[in-house]
């Protein structure tokens, strides 16, 4: 259930939206959860146009801790950037363009495939870590950015830390990913390739070790 409201005001958008004065108009929207202090809505300051710009993303965003916090626990991030992260991602999977905005229905279908549902949601969060990975935002991790991927799993304080199933170090962990993950052979690794070594679903032990048996010494040469 949505209540939509009009805005023309230029007070930021709180929770609380009895502390609106009566000529305030807040455009918003909310959906009908239990937690009605935390109501899903946005404001667009000043414009009825109902399309949600970065601004107001981050806004909305920065008023759910659990889009973004568990990015600054696992990549050891600040928070600014947590969300501007997770608003990058917002936009990419609502179908939207950060330039263009998004429009209410955009945003309603957003919230409902990722942020309502466990698993959306779970997409949503590894979605965000590769993109905190990938820098320049094409797509895919480029050798080095693989590179400083590959270190959060030996950082001390990683979650992965300790994990004696991985490579001794992050080059053989490297050479693991590229030849189990990176399925098209392109020396990149899209977020399809990447999602379960993301998920902690995927098997990133070095391959067994072969005993090696020595070669038969020969005779030193008399000569
Ligand atoms: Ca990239
Ligand atoms: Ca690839």
């Amino acid at each position: 259930m949505y209540l939509v409201f009009c805005s023309d005001s230029l007070s930021p958008f709180t929770d609380n939206l009895t502390s609106y004065p009566s000529d305030t108009h807040v455009y918003g929207v909310t959906c009908a959860r239990t937690d009605s202090s935390s109501p899903h809505s946005f404001s667009r300051k000043g414009n009825l146009d109902g399309v949600m710009l970065a601004e107001d993303l981050k806004e909305y965003i920065g008023r759910h801790a659990a889009l973004w916090t568990m990015l600054a626990v696992n990549c050891n991030l600040d928070e600014d950037t947590c969300k501007d992260i997770a608003c990058k991602v917002a936009f990419q999977l609502a179908g939207a363009t950060e330039e263009a905005g998004m429009n209410l229905q955009q945003f309603h279908d957003f919230r409902l495939n990722y942020i309502e549902t466990p698993k959306g949601f779970f997409e949503f969060f590894q979605r965000t870590v590769f993109r905190v990975y990938d820098r320049d935002g094409n797509g895919v991790l480029d050798p080095r950015e693989l590179d400083n991927f590959v270190t959060l799993f030996y950082e001390a304080d990683s979650i992965f830390a300790g994990d004696r199933r991985l490579p001794a170090d992050k080059e053989e962990l490297k050479q693991v990913i590229r030849l189990r993950f990176d399925n098209n052979g392109d020396g990149m690794l899209s977020f399809d390739e990447l999602r379960n070594v993301i998920a902690g679903q995927a098997d990133l032990s070095a391959p067994s070790v072969t005993v090696s048996v020595p070669q038969q010494q020969l005779p030193a040469s008399e000569t």
